[in-house]
């Protein structure tokens, strides 16, 4: 079995707060039982960038990281990572920034995490490269020599040709990625996104799973996250989630509970989720004093202007609509911006009677199968998911809205207050054998099997 090399911008470290980003939180197990190394940044800044590499373990996780300076930090980081593809490829190009410094310093970072690994690196050695900070990166360890299988998994969604040809030489960008043998989206509307701007940008060919540019032929499939259904569902009836239930319960005095869980990103949704919400409580007065929202949502990427700005944005919303409609002994929002344990969090959603997930674009969206899995399944509650998020193609049993519309959301949150046991139980139960069946394993699995199996560069040139 091939050693796994995994490269993202972070590497995971429990913290105590339990609070990991998405891919910190998929990829400690999948890494933990293949006996690799994940190399990348170790998240700390140094007046001169040294090139060295402090190694550690963490929970049977070997790492290897490095420290970046504060212009990498800035330009690579907040910069053309945070400011210029997240928002753009999230498609929201009003909010990209297009800077040449921050290209630059993009490329040079890249070029870093490209001579730090590659020394790491053996020749049968499988590398798995993971997400928007890391796109050059395969071509880069290319161009000093490495034959190695190496596989992308881009976390995010695949913008449409039409927004992503407004990024500076988006060509160049895309391109590199015909360095590695396989390159993994969430989903088909992702894939598809992808194809249409190879085909229409740069000549190139789809045959099935195989998209050829020039000489170069990789695959491009769609491989949707999971969870670890089975570990988050015990973590739902520990001791530390039963206690958290009965706490959160007993504050409610027999109200319902809607909960929303999200890093506070303004492609969450949050503003259009505290909308909908506020709607709901226009349309429904019977239901007022019955229902509270608890939104937990820790600040993320703080250093950027637009995340301030949303921070503000819900400040101001969570008080103006508790204004509106609190009574002495009720607050119909509970505005939390704190991180949990894993293990209370499931106990939080499993005291929810709705999950509210409302990303107005997601990759995928692991809270909707984390949601799904902390169920009871004798009085599951039910799943309100946005279209938009990657999670609705596989959770279809999810009342689906359109988050941009506050009458949808305000009717879906109606229409689970009242959902009979029967039918709850029903589409529960579709969408956990969907959380079941494509979990964090069978993800891993398909995504390497898929690599193994490639061709190696020089296989595909000894056959030419
Ligand atoms: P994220 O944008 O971070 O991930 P998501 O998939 O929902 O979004 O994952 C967030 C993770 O953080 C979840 O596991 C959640 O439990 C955890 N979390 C959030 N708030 C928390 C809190 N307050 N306390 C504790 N834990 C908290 C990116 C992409 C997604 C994609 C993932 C994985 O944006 O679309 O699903 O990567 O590929």
């Amino acid at each position: 079995m091939s050693r796994l090399i995994i490269i993202s911008n972070r590497v995971s470290r429990p913290s105590k707060t339990g609070n990991q980003g998405g891919l910190a939180v998929a990829l400690s197990q999948a890494l933990r039982e293949s006996r690799g190394i994940w190399v990348g940044w170790s998240g700390e800044v140094t007046d001169n960038f040294t090139g060295h590499i402090g190694f550690a373990e963490y929970d049977g996780v070997k790492t290897a990281t490095i420290d970046l300076e504060e212009q990498d930090v800035d330009e690579y980081y907040n910069g053309y990572a945070n400011k210029t593809l997240w928002p753009l490829f999230h498609f929201r190009i009003d909010l990209a920034e297009y800077a040449r410094d921050f290209e630059g310093g993009y490329n040079r970072v890249n070029k870093r995490f490209a001579e730090t690994a590659s020394p790491l690196i053996e020749p049968d050695d499988i590398i798995w490269v993971h997400d928007y900070h890391m796109i050059p990166l395969g071509q880069m360890l290319r161009d000093r020599g490495l034959k190695n299988r190496m596989g992308f998994f881009l976390h995010i969604p695949w913008p449409p040709t039409r927004l992503l040809v407004s990024l500076p030489h988006h060509t160049k960008l895309v391109s590199s990625l015909f360095a590695y043998d396989v390159v993994g989206f969430h989903t088909e509307e992702w894939l598809e996104s992808f194809r249409h701007y190879v085909e229409k940008e740069m000549g190139g060919k789809v045959d099935g799973d195989f998209v050829t540019v020039g000489d170069r032929t990789i695959q491009a499939i769609a491989c949707p996250i999971g969870i670890n259904a089975q570990e988050f569902a015990d973590a739902a009836v520990s001791e530390a989630a039963n206690d958290m239930h009965a706490q959160v319960r007993a504050s409610l005095q027999d109200r319902s509970l809607i909960v929303g869980v999200d890093r506070l990103d303004y492609s969450k949704g949050l503003e259009e989720r505290f909308n909908g919400f506020s709607r709901f409580l226009k349309d429904h007065p019977e239901h007022h004093r019955q229902v509270v929202l608890t939104q937990i949502a820790p600040p993320s990427r703080g250093e950027v202007e637009s995340y301030q700005q949303i921070r503000a944005t819900l400040d101001s919303l969570a008080g103006r609509i508790n204004g509106e409609y609190s009574d002495v002994d009720w607050t119909p929002i509970r505005y939390v911006n704190q991180g949990y344990p894993r293990d209370k969090l499931a106990g939080i959603y499993r005291a929810a009677r709705i999950g509210l997930v409302t990303p107005l674009r997601d990759g995928m969206n692991l809270v909707a199968k984390e949601y799904v899995a902390a169920q009871d399944p004798e009085d599951p509650g039910v799943l309100v998911l946005s279209r938009f998020a990657g999670a609705a193609i596989q959770l279809r049993d999810a009342l689906l809205i359109n988050p941009y519309s506050s009458e949808e959301m305000s009717d879906a949150i109606n229409r689970a207050l009242a959902m009979p046991l029967d039918e709850r139980k029903r589409r529960w139960r579709a969408m956990m054998n969907s959380v079941e069946q494509q979990d964090i394993s069978w993800w891993r699995q398909t995504f390497t099997d898929r690599l193994t199996a490639a061709e190696r560069p020089e296989e595909v040139a000894d056959d030419a």
